[in-house]
C-alpha cells in the first residue's frame, strides 16, 4: 500500500530531490533482502565446509604416519577415490570397517572388501571406485584409531 505521499511522488521519480523519502524506502526495501540473503549464503558456506575444517575438499584420501588427513568425504555415486600415503608416511592397510577391525561380509569396493584389506605403502596411491550410494567406513588394520567415513550419494 502506498500513502498519499509516496502516490504523489511516483509521478515524479526523475525529480530525486523531491522524492528522496520515498526513494529511500524503496531501497531500504531491496537492500534489506539481499543484505539477508548474503548473510544466509556465507552461513550456509560455512556449514557445507562441514564439521571444523575435517572434510576432504577433493577425492583424494590422504594419510600421515598413523591417520588419515581428514576424517569425512562425501562423493557422488561412481566417483574415483585416490587413497594416497606420504612419501614419509607409514604403510596403511585399509579395509571397511571400524576401530582396527574389517567387517566381515561388508558390502563395498572389492579392493576394501577383500580379506587381507587394501595395503598402501609410503609413496603409493590406489583408486577406489564407488558406484554404489552408502555410508562406509573406512579403518586401518595397523592403526587402530585411524577411522573416517566415506559417504556415497
Ligand atoms: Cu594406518
Amino acid at each position: 500500500m502506498l500513502t498519499r505521499k509516496e502516490r504523489r511522488c511516483l509521478p515524479r521519480r526523475k525529480r530525486r530531490g523531491l522524492c528522496a523519502e520515498f526513494m529511500m524506502k524503496k531501497t531500504v526495501v531491496l537492500v534489506v533482502p539481499l543484505l539477508l540473503i548474503l548473510a544466509l549464503a556465507i552461513v550456509g558456506c560455512g556449514k557445507s565446509a562441514g564439521g571444523g575444517g575435517d572434510t576432504y575438499p577433493t577425492p583424494d584420501v590422504t594419510m600421515g604416519q598413523t591417520d588419515f588427513t581428514h576424517h569425512a568425504l562425501t562423493i557422488s555415486a561412481g566417483t574415483t577415490v585416490n587413497f594416497m600415503t606420504e612419501t614419509s608416511g607409514s604403510t596403511h592397510i585399509l579395509c571397511i570397517g571400524e576401530n582396527g577391525a574389517c567387517q566381515s561380509g561388508a558390502q563395498g569396493p572389492s579392493e576394501l572388501t577383500a580379506a587381507n584389506g587394501m595395503q598402501i605403502d609410503p609413496g603409493q596411491t590406489k583408486p577406489v571406485k564407488f558406484d554404489t550410494p552408502g555410508t562406509y567406513k573406512i579403518a586401518c588394520t595397523i592403526h587402530p584409531n585411524m577411522n573416517m567415513t566415506i559417504t556415497v550419494q
